[in-house]
């Protein structure tokens, strides 16, 4: 063997051990969900073959030819019974795309599919495109809701900062190939669009975030609802908010549903982040609302405050202190793996199971929206908890 053979060898093997390096429950916890020592995706994840030019002739000292920066925010669904990711994956050329990771079991051995998604465009390309939400919708289509970026043209000159964001739609059979659908038509600008799974009054309905700007929320109030006739020429003609943003709680400067919401029998379940500033910046963390059945624009249980947010080495990466989700998988037997980024670096699961997430989104108390109601709140149950301690005398 040459040394460029050995070479290579090495690299797959180290690379062989960290993708089925095994994960194992974090110590410690809330009761509510169970994180992962290991996060499950990385730049470093992604395949051999992506970053190297294996060819001693054109590659003779064996350097990476194609750098991969980040794997995160990724769309999930059980597909085959492989739980199945689709990536966003960042080059260090600051360009994302998709890929496809699977694993066997949820939690650990997530393998790249050899080729990313080649995506078609839209008429008018985009410069990139990111976070898709997945969802096997009852017409029997599987949709992917992405965000597509474009430099704005009508930023003045010398800006080249200034961008749009669009809703993007493409629909599969096989995660393979796509088709490209036109992008949603709205009056503002969006991002984190969703597709609810099943048609509501006959229509296709979807999870909005109105937006100003690229960056700023603004006016746009929340996470809005807009009913669609046909998906391949999908647009918001009305849009209502169905999960508002409130002065000095996790979502006052935006928020933006994650992955569709899970239907269960006393609600559908909802994951979502939410934005608020400081002088570090923006902090996004996760949380979880539910909604009615008989009328999914109705909300019926909304806990006070983060349901997850960044710890320890996730609070640090490309862009910090942020916890992103637009994925999780419910499995027949109630587990549900959630499935989320950390600082725009890197993807970790945690697990729960339906049973708890409605006994969180049910039972923790809603936010009073001011410390003298948050106050009254924890004296209630503090005066519960004491009375259980010494008695009722
Ligand atoms: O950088 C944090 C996140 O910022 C955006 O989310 P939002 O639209 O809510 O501001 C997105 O670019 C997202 O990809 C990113 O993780």
């Amino acid at each position: 063997m040459t040394n460029f053979d050995k070479k290579i060898q090495y690299l797959l093997a180290e690379h062989e051990a960290l993708l089925s390096r095994p994960n194992v429950a974090a110590k410690g916890g809330n009761g509510i969900y169970t994180k992962y020592e290991n996060p499950i995706l990385t730049g470093a994840h992604t395949p051999v073959i992506w970053r190297y030019d294996l060819d001693e002739k054109t590659n003779p000292f064996l350097m990476e030819r194609i750098g991969m920066n980040a794997a995160f925010n990724s769309g999930a669904m059980k597909w085959n019974d492989k739980y199945l990711l689709v990536v966003r994956v960042e080059g260090t050329d600051r360009k994302s795309f998709f890929a496809v990771a699977e694993s066997p079991n949820g939690i650990d051995n997530f393998r790249f599919w050899d080729y990313p998604i080649t995506m078609p465009e839209d008429i008018i390309p985009a410069t990139n495109i990111y976070d898709m939400r997945l969802t096997a919708h009852e017409d029997g289509w599987i949709y992917g809701i992405f965000c597509a970026e474009r430099h704005d043209d009508n930023a003045p000159a010398g800006d080249l900062s200034s961008a749009t964001a669009t809703a993007a739609i493409a629909r599969t059979k096989d995660l393979k190939t796509w088709e490209r659908l036109p992008d949603l038509k709205t009056k503002s600008q969006q991002r984190n669009v969703v597709l609810h799974p099943e048609f509501v009054d006959g229509k296709y309905a979807l999870y909005t975030r109105p937006q100003d700007g690229f960056i700023d929320a603004g006016s746009g109030g929340g996470i809005g609802w807009a009913l669609v006739d046909d998906m391949t020429k999908a647009e918001v003609k009305e849009e209502k908010i169905i999960d508002q943003r409130f002065y000095h709680t996790i979502k006052e400067v935006k928020n933006g549903e994650g992955p569709h919401p899970i239907k269960t029998p006393e609600g559908w379940l909802h994951l979502a982040h939410g934005v608020r500033g400081c002088a570090a910046g923006l902090r996004y963390v996760l949380y979880m609302y539910m909604t009615s059945l008989e009328d999914p624009t109705k909300v019926i249980a909304s806990p006070s405050g983060h349901f997850m947010a960044p710890e320890g080495e996730e609070r640090i990466g490309d862009v910090s202190n942020v916890l992103f989700t637009n994925g999780w998988i419910a499995d027949e037997d109630g587990t549900v793996y959630i499935y989320y980024a950390s600082s725009d670096t890197r993807m970790h699961v945690a697990t729960s199971t339906i049973a708890q997430l409605i006994d969180y989104c049910k039972n923790t108390p809603q936010d009073k929206l001011t410390t003298g109601g948050s106050v009254e709140t924890l004296n209630e149950l503090i005066t519960k908890n004491l009375k259980l301690i010494n008695g009722n005398s």
